[in-house]
């Protein structure tokens, strides 16, 4: 029997806030390039894309078990008692939370057992570059459709397999696109502007925590506020967007834009995102990629510590590679 230990998942609007906004949905076979870019990547507007898989896709357990096997894979196993805890002790967050290594076929095991939900282990952002995913008819389909939009990839497609599981509330300083392939999320947005109201880690923290804390993670939980520590939150609350991303649709999600992303029911649920270039107007002006940035280099320090003492070790290779996955 599994038990609640993931966060509570509810879509109504809590009693404390307006109601959420709503993002629209465009059928992306209707999109010229001339169109998204101007709607919406020069101003940095989120869209529900629809038809990104085309009817190529149906990513079960039983499918990516067979295509991806005894291939490893880097899971982040968060504990049922994280999202219990006041952020601000988190010693780790998001890629700073140590990694283990699994085969796929380990961690479909985690998935059926029910551990994977109740511990809430996590296959985060593994690129599928080096998997038989890459040649699947799904994503063929996915990177036509992307780039007939014109966009430039920064990353390649990466892979999010997990189940009950919360990405908590965060930012990325490149654009995204967050593509659903099985099951449901629901997705909460910020616009970049409710920032301060947000309460992020502040970017000199990663002085002391190189890149185990974040700058670009926020340290409330929208759908728990404690308004007495964090009395700005009301503000942002009134400006917040929801959303379900059904299997076939995809988030585009511009740099700075907030957002906390759950994996609804207890079943798997599983996603590809890609990052993409923002246009350099955005670029330039968007306090959130600043903060980000400045928060990197004040970690440079801690990390370049970290290799030194990763080399000296004995198993300097394993401390190395989880060194560098961080980044
Ligand atoms: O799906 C998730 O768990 C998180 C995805 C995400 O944060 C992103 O696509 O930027």
């Amino acid at each position: 029997m599994r038990t609640e230990s993931n966060q509570s998942i509810s879509s109504a609007t809590p009693a404390h806030s307006a109601p959420s906004r709503l993002i629209a949905r465009v059928a992306i076979e209707t999109l010229t390039p001339e169109l998204f870019t101007r709607r919406y990547q020069i101003p940095g507007v989120p869209i529900i894309l629809t038809g990104v898989t085309g009817s190529q896709q149906d990513w079960t357990l039983d499918a990516l078990s067979a295509l991806l096997n005894q291939q490893k894979f880097l899971l982040r196993r968060y504990g049922k008692e994280r999202y219990q805890q006041d952020k601000r002790t988190w010693p780790d967050i998001g890629s700073g939370v140590p990694p283990e290594s699994r085969s796929f076929l380990e961690y479909a095991e985690m998935l059926r057992s029910g551990e994977a939900y109740e511990q809430d282990v996590y296959l985060a952002k593994c690129s599928i570059a080096s998997t038989p995913l890459a040649e699947s008819e799904a994503v063929k389909a996915i990177a036509t459709h992307l780039d007939a939009l014109g966009l430039q990839p920064v990353s390649t497609l990466n892979l999010w397999v997990g189940s009950g599981h919360m990405e908590c509330l965060h930012y990325d300083p490149t654009d995204g696109t967050l593509i659903q392939m099985h099951g449901s999320k629901r997705v909460l947005l910020f616009p970049p502007s409710q920032t301060a109201n947000l309460y992020p880690f502040p970017f000199y923290l990663h002085l002391r925590h190189g890149m185990r804390v974040r700058a670009w993670f926020s340290r409330v939980y929208p759908d728990r506020p404690d308004f007495e520590a964090f009395p700005r939150l009301r503000q942002a609350l009134s400006d917040r967007y929801e959303l379900v991303l059904e299997p076939g649709e995809a988030l585009y999600i511009p740099a700075g834009w907030w957002h906390e992303v759950t994996a609804l029911g207890e079943g798997m649920v599983c996603s590809l995102n890609r990052f993409w270039r923002v246009s350099p107007r955005r670029a330039l002006l968007s306090w959130t990629r600043w903060r980000a940035f400045l928060g990197s280099a004040c970690a440079l320090p801690h990390v370049a510590w970290s290799l030194a003492l990763a080399m000296l070790s004995r198993d300097r290779q394993q401390k190395i590679k989880a060194i560098l996955q961080m980044f």
